[in-house]
């Protein structure tokens, strides 16, 4: 049995597009069955549409506090019976409550080497630091805002002269790799949470993820 995936989005989605790519392999263990966006004309949507997913618009605008979407959102995410929940691109924090009702399903891609950059801006803020490498973390999500246990990363080079947009297209490349690989990880059960700390075949893994050079 296929792992049934719901991804939630808030942008152009070509994250979703790669783990929609590699859920054509038939041997992939997952399909997406669902897309949630809390933005109405996040192009997103209009991928999963052209992959005739179900694709849903649930906007936090019309609700009067992050409870209460939450609340609605979990609502939507547990009608497609998830196995496990991507955030690609999602925008908006989540409460304790949702994450708990998650717990272990949930998975982020950041875009910087976690635990350096939390939260957003992480392009122009490794620049501004004089950086020489940046990079993309996946990680279990938790109470903590980027501070669940990261699953893997990769990096890459930061060169003289770059602007936040060159570095940000370096790393979507390899987010479009990373991503779909733990999506599967995950699918096949070989990745868990426990403790705060992530399993890979029953082996705990470093806190800067799998196969990490430190
Ligand atoms: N929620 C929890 N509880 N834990 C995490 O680790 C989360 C999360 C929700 C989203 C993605 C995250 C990222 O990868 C993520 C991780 C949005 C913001 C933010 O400040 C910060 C981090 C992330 C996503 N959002 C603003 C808010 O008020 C809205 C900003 C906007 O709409 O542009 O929610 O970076
Ligand atoms: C990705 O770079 C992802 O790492 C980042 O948003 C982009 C979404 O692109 N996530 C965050 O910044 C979360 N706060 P996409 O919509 O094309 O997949």
């Amino acid at each position: 049995m296929r792992s049934r995936i719901v991804v939630l989005i808030s942008g152009g989605g070509t994250n979703l597009q790669a783990i929609i790519d590699a859920c054509i392999a038939q041997d992939y263990p997952g399909e997406v069955v669902g897309v949630i966006s809390n933005v109405g004309d996040a192009y997103g949507l209009t991928r999963a549409k052209n992959s005739a997913i179900p694709a849903i618009t649930l906007s936090h605008k019309e609700y009067d506090s992050r409870e209460n979407y939450d609340l609605a959102l979990i609502k939507e995410i547990d009608q497609f019976s998830p196995d496990i929940i991507v955030l690609a691109g999602f925008m908006r924090i989540l409460t304790p409550k949702f994450v708990q009702h998650y717990c272990g399903k949930l998975l982020n891609i950041h875009p910087s080497l976690l635990p350096k950059y939390q939260g957003l801006n992480t392009h122009q803020r490794a620049i501004d630091a004089g950086d020489k490498e940046h990079g993309v973390s996946v990680h279990f999500v938790t109470e903590e805002l980027d501070g669940g246990p990261v699953i893997l990363q990769a990096k890459v080079p930061i060169f003289a002269g770059d602007e936040a947009a060159d570095l940000a297209e370096r790393v979507h490349e390899q987010e479009h790799r990373i991503y779909p690989l733990v999506v599967k990880w995950c699918c096949l059960k070989r990745v868990v949470m426990d403790n705060d700390q992530v399993l890979f075949d029953n082996s705990v893994i470093p806190a800067s993820g799998y196969a990490s050079e430190e």
